[in-house]
């Protein structure tokens, strides 16, 4: 990636989040977006709002709604939303059927029309979909990164932030594992300014906002009626691309594929990594005590099982 030119993003999903995160992404002025969709005029139609908004907001940065992927030719970087989302009642391994059957499609066309690129994978089942990904992509690990700790993680500082009213800035947490109801919120690693957790919290509390976590993404889900988050989830998918595409080297807990790291082998998992121009430059191994071994274990299980579970592509 050329430091000099402006970058390109293709957002394949230009549904709640993807639009979400055209819109975050111009803001931020992290590069020129292209926002694809199957869905004929819909990108077309968020790409040209938002265009009309730069005079105004003073935005430098260009969006173009396409359903062509010759126009994702040579982008940098692809963040995939494409799929269908959850209504109530669903769970995110409900939607495995179809959105392999769209992952692989997408995945197939990211090969062909920019085999460089990074990629950060959004669409639910997250653990199966990413590894789906990198499988037909056949690009290596370091470029195929999943999103859903970088949320769950969110989840959780706001909910800290709120009990405790303070700045969320001030809040920093780890949740480890799978993304789904077995992911391993780690309270034993969160601080409020470097004030570890439990001198703050009764041990009921934490327990109760490991919980919430586990289960926030339904939260949403039944208020909403209609779909999932995409606000939070845009958010962190945009922090991610940032990392990436300036070299931040962030250190963000992100679905990255384990060889051997945490006793884990051929499997996406969530971990602490440092996101840079070379994409997951390095996961971060740390301490588990007994139970959360036994947490992260079970979490392990369950992505494996899911995994398994894909009809080859
Ligand atoms: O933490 C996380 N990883 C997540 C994941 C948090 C929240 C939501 N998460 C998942 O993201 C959710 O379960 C869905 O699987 C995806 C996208 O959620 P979003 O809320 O953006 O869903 P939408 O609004 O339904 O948008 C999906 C778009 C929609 O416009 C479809 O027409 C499009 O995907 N779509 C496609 N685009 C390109 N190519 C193909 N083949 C395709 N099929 C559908």
């Amino acid at each position: 990636m050329a430091s000099t030119a402006r970058r390109k993003i293709a957002l394949i999903g230009a549904g709640n989040i993807g639009g979400t995160m055209a819109h975050m992404i111009l803001e931020k002025d992290l590069g020129d977006v292209v926002l694809f969709d199957v869905v004929e005029g819909m990108p077309q139609g968020k790409a040209l709002d938002l265009m009309e908004m730069r005079p105004t907001a003073h935005l430098d940065g260009t969006v173009l709604g396409t359903n062509d992927w010759q126009d994702c030719r040579a982008a940098d970087l692809f963040i995939i939303t494409a799929g269908i989302a959850r209504k109530p009642g669903m769970s995110r391994d409900d939607l495995i059927a179809t959105n392999s059957r769209i992952m692989t499609d997408v995945a197939t066309h990211i090969r062909e029309v920019a085999p460089q690129a990074q990629v950060i994978v959004i669409s639910n089942p997250l653990d199966a979909m990413v590894t789906l990904c990198k499988n037909v992509t056949g690009f290596p690990k370091e470029r195929v990164v999943g999103m859903a700790g970088a949320l769950d993680t969110s989840r959780f500082r706001h909910f800290v932030a709120e009990e405790l009213q303070v700045s969320v800035d001030n809040v920093t947490a780890f949740v480890l594992g799978g993304h789904g109801d077995t992911m391993v919120p780690l309270p034993r690693y969160c601080s409020v300014a470097g004030i570890p957790l439990d001198r703050l919290m009764s041990a009921e509390r934490i327990e109760a906002i490991a919980q919430r976590t586990r289960m926030a993404g339904g939260e949403v889900v039944k208020l909403l009626k209609t779909g999932s988050a995409f606000y939070s989830p845009a958010a962190c998918a945009v922090r991610m691309a940032e990392s990436i595409l300036r070299d931040r080297k962030w250190v963000v807990p992100c679905a990255a594929y384990l060889e051997g790291e945490y006793g884990v082998d051929g499997l996406y998992v969530g971990v602490p990594v440092t996101l840079g121009a070379g994409g997951v430059e390095k996961v971060h191994v740390i301490d588990l005590d007994d139970s959360e071994r036994k947490a992260f274990q079970e979490s392990v299980d369950h992505v494996r099982e899911l995994v398994t579970s894909l009809s080859p592509a």
